[in-house]
C-alpha cells in the first residue's frame, strides 16, 4: 500500500499555513500540522484548512525535530513526506516530484533541493556544506537543511531524529550510514520567510545546533585518524599560499 502522510511542522506560520496546507491537500491522504506552541492562528487556520493539529511532545524551543518526530509517531501513511509551513512558493507537483522515487522504489529517500537566493540559506552555505564535504565526503546531499523529506514511514523509523534544528541534517547522516538511497530532487526556486530580519547572528543557534548534530555523529577517534585529510579538504581552495613569481599582492586582492 502507498498511503501518504504529510507533516507540517509549524510555529507561527498563520501567513502561510492554509497555502502550504492546499497545496498538499490532493497529494496526500492525511495532512498533520505538529505545532510549536503557536501564539499566533496558526492551530486556527490549519484546522479550518482540514489539516490534523496535534501539539509537539515536548513544550521547547527549537523543537522542530520533536515536532517531526510527533507527526512520524501519529502518521498513520506508508510513506511520510516532511514539508515546512513557510513555504511561499510552494506546488502541488512538488510534492509529487518527491514522492515517486519513493513509490516506484527508485529511492530511500527523496530531499528537496532548491534555487535559493544569493543571500538566503547562509547556514547551509557557511556552515554544513563544508562540514559535510570534510567529515562526509561521499555524502551526496545537495542542501542538507531542506525540510521536504520523504521516505516510507518504516525508513524514517530507522533513522535517528534529533529534536532541536539538527533534525535535517542528522535525518541524511543518519540515513547515509546506513547504506539508504538518497536522491536529491531539484524543486525550483524556494521563497520563504527570511531566516533573519536584521543580523545574521540571528542564525547563530541554528548554526551552533548544525555543528553540534555533523560532529556527534562523529566517531572522536576517527576524526582523529582523519584529521590531516579533513584539514586539507576544509582549507584546498581557500588556504593562503606564497605567491608564484612574479605576481604582487595587488594579482590576488579583490
Ligand atoms: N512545531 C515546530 N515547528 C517549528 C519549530 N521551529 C521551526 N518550526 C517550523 O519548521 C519549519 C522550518 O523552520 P524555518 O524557520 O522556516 O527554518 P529556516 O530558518 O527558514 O530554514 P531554511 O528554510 O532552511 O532557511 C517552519 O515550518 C517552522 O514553522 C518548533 O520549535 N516547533
Ligand atoms: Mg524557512
Amino acid at each position: 500500500m502507498n498511503a501518504i502522510s504529510a507533516v507540517i511542522p509549524a510555529k507561527n506560520e498563520e501567513k502561510t499555513i492554509a497555502k502550504v496546507i492546499s497545496a498538499v491537500r490532493s497529494k496526500a491522504d492525511e495532512i498533520i500540522v505538529v505545532d510549536g506552541y503557536s501564539s499566533d492562528w496558526t492551530r486556527e487556520i490549519a484546522e479550518q484548512e482540514g489539516a490534523r493539529v496535534v501539539l509537539q511532545t515536548k513544550k521547547m524551543f527549537p523543537g522542530k525535530g520533536n515536532a517531526m518526530k510527533t507527526g512520524l509517531d501519529v502518521a498513520k501513511g506508508d510513506i511520510v513526506v516532511f514539508v515546512d509551513a513557510d513555504m511561499e512558493s510552494i506546488q502541488p507537483d512538488w510534492i509529487t516530484l518527491l514522492l515517486q522515487p519513493i513509490i516506484r522504489g527508485e529511492a530511500d529517500i527523496c530531499k528537496a533541493e532548491y534555487k535559493r537566493g544569493p543571500t538566503d540559506a547562509p547556514v547551509t552555505k557557511l556552515v554544513a556544506k563544508p562540514l559535510l564535504k570534510a567529515l562526509y565526503p561521499n555524502l551526496n546531499v545537495h542542501m542538507p537543511l531542506e525540510g521536504e523529506i520523504a521516505a516510507r514511514k518504516s525508513t524514517f523509523e530507522k533513522l535517528e531524529f534529533r529534536e532541536d534544528w539538527g533534525i535535517d541534517v542528522g535525518l541524511v547522516i543518519s540515513a547515509h550510514k546506513q547504506g539508504f538511497r538518497i536522491k536529491n530532487v531539484f524543486l525550483g526556486e524556494k521563497i520563504h520567510k527570511p531566516s533573519y530580519i536584521e543580523d545574521i547572528a540571528e542564525l547563530t543557534p541554528m548554526a551552533e545546533n548544525i555543528i553540534k548534530a555533523i560532529l556527534d555523529s562523529k566517531n572522536w577517534e576517527m576524526i582523529q585518524e582523519i584529521k590531516e585529510q579533513v584539514l586539507k579538504e576544509i582549507s584546498t581552495k581557500t588556504s593562503s599560499r606564497e605567491l608564484a613569481p612574479g605576481l604582487t599582492m595587488l594579482d590576488v586582492q579583490k
